[in-house]
């Protein structure tokens, strides 16, 4: 052996060694991780969990072939919160006055730990791709007065609270600006055509002397139902009015193929590092705008329509890892943000073309509630060739996904409301969680054991427009789930030792604001 040629033997020999070290990180022990998020889908309305007339095939290949949860728990029954509660790991009513937002500025505090702030400890990329509804920019607060400035860099977005990449809608699909946003800046604005926003609740509101779908119902393709009477785009009346940015507006028709798009790309990109990929579809929220190719394929009309076109979504996603050999190093979870509503504030056929369909499954409620259909929803775990298929019958929730992600990536890192379920959801082992708090528009009950116990509140039973039961009323309720899981029997009268239990186990969490509820009952 030559000198030349054993000093570069020696050389290649360091440069793998130190390469491997290098790596260290990237290794096998850190599995891709997506969460793949529905919005407003409900615990019915996948076929695994409920054989009926919709079939949802890829969504059930998952919960066929992991493990399907039939205790799994939204945080809240409202978007906005259940997602702040999932990527910080904590209760969304510790944020206080956290509601559903429209147009409002981040509630995530850049200081706060999130999933992904979280795996970036570990190298891992991290990326968004869909709806976010978090809020926008630091203009004003929780409640949100809309004045994010569209057209510079908005700041500070997914890209500050720990994601590299984000390519979302700001809200929802029903409200405005309907452009995409990547990375902080609409996705085709031209400068000369500045976007400017604004919604009903702000002291000033304006439409621009544009239609409006109150103005101009005539020149909508959907009607408007309750609420979504602002700006005209593509025929579609939104929440709020909005002007500009015309080659910057997005195609509903189009905006399943789009996100998926994005989401295959940033696979691709990524693959060779640990990723994670947060994928919130739009569907099957309002307004429900499936592709052509989707129309008519439910009988149910667009709401059945575009749970299809969702679910083919997610195969295409899965025919992505799979032709990228990602398969096996991968932990999918698969959700929902809330429960499932039919009329959402559009004439849509939802609840005239229902049939059999029953979205929520035999639970009582729906989005906004307190019942059960509120927050349980579909709840699924899936890794090929490393989870094996089951079904549990524990009690989990999305703001437990943190702990149990820290747990999987080796971080020492535990948020106080979540709990390290890794075990439940990669093995189907061990005990799921004693107790939880759900929420419905900042009203809060307790789940322990079987039982749940809603608390007194104020307002309407039923929610008028959305015919939902919000679980209001001017007592206590109780419930056994395991002998009546549609909550049709109230025991709070016959129960009344564990009714108290159940109070106390709520104000211990809920803390002093609820100490009236501790002296009107506990004494
Ligand atoms: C409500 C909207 C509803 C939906 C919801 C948010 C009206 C009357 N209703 O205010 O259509 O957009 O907010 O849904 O405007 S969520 O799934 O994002 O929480
Ligand atoms: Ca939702």
């Amino acid at each position: 052996m030559n000198f030349n040629y054993a000093k570069s033997f020696i050389i290649s020999i360091l440069i793998f060694i130190l390469g491997c070290e290098s790596n260290k990180n990237y290794s096998n022990n850190d599995p891709n991780i997506i969460i793949i998020y529905t919005d407003d889908l409900g615990y019915g309305d996948v076929s695994a969990y409920q054989k009926g007339t919709l079939k949802t095939p890829n969504i059930d290949k998952l919960a066929n072939e992991g493990i399907r949860f039939n205790f799994g728990y939204a945080s809240s029954a409202t978007c906005s919160p259940s997602r702040y509660a999932l990527l910080t790991g904590k209760y969304p009513w510790r944020k206080d006055g956290l509601r559903v937002i429209t147009g409002g500025s981040l509630v995530i505090d850049t200081t706060e730990m999130t999933i992904p702030k979280l795996l970036k400890r570990k190298n891992y990329r991290t990326g968004i791709v869909g709806k976010w509804h978090l809020g926008l920019g630091s203009g004003d607060g929780v409640a949100g007065s809309g004045i994010i400035d569209y057209n510079s860099t908005i700041s500070p977005g997914p890209n500050e609270v720990g994601f590299d990449y984000s390519h979302i809608m700001a809200d929802t699909q029903d409200r405005v600006p309907t452009v995409y946003i990547e990375n902080g800046d609409v996705v085709n604005l031209d400068p000369n055509d500045p976007i400017e926003v604004n919604f009903f609740h702000q002291k000033k509101h304006d439409d621009y002397g544009l239609p409006t779908g109150l103005k101009n119902p005539e020149l909508t393709t959907m009607k408007w139902h309750h609420g979504h009477n602002g700006s005209i785009i593509n025929g579609v009346p939104r929440i709020g009015y909005m002007k500009g940015g015309n080659n910057a507006l997005w195609s509903d028709i189009d905006m399943a193929d789009h996100f998926l798009q994005k989401a295959k790309e940033y696979i691709k990109r990524n693959k060779k590092n640990p990723f994670f990929l947060f994928y919130t579809l739009q569907q099957p929220h309002v307004p429900r705008t499936p592709h052509p190719r989707f129309e008519g394929l439910s009988g149910m009309g667009p709401r059945g329509d575009v749970i299809i076109e969702a679910d083919w979504a997610i195969g295409e996603l899965y025919k992505t890892l799979e032709s990228e050999n990602l398969l096996d190093n991968t932990l999918i979870i698969f959700s929902s943000d809330n429960g499932p509503v039919l009329n959402d504030g559009y004439f849509d056929d939802a609840v005239e073309k229902l049939g059999d369909h029953t979205p929520k499954g035999g639970l009582r409620g729906g989005k906004y509630s307190l019942f059960e259909a509120g927050t349980r929803v579909p709840f699924i775990s899936y890794w090929k060739g490393k989870i094996k298929p089951g079904i549990s019958n524990e009690m989990i929730s999305q703001i437990d996904l943190l702990n149990s992600i820290s747990k999987l990536v080796g971080l020492e890192y535990r948020s106080k409301d979540g709990i390290d379920l890794l075990d439940l959801i990669l093995n189907n082992k061990g005990k799921g969680r004693e107790e939880l708090i759900l929420e419905a528009s900042t009203r809060t009950a307790y789940r322990k054991g079987d039982w749940v116990m809603i608390p007194p509140y104020k307002g309407q039973s039923i929610a008028k427009n959305v015919n939902i039961e919000l679980g209001n009323s001017m007592d206590f309720k109780l419930y056994n789930l395991k002998d009546d899981p549609s909550q049709k029997n109230d025991l709070s009268n016959i129960e009344d030792k564990k009714l108290k239990e159940m109070i106390k186990g709520f104000v211990k969490i809920r803390g002093k604001e609820f100490t009236n509820i501790k002296n009107l009952v506990l004494e």
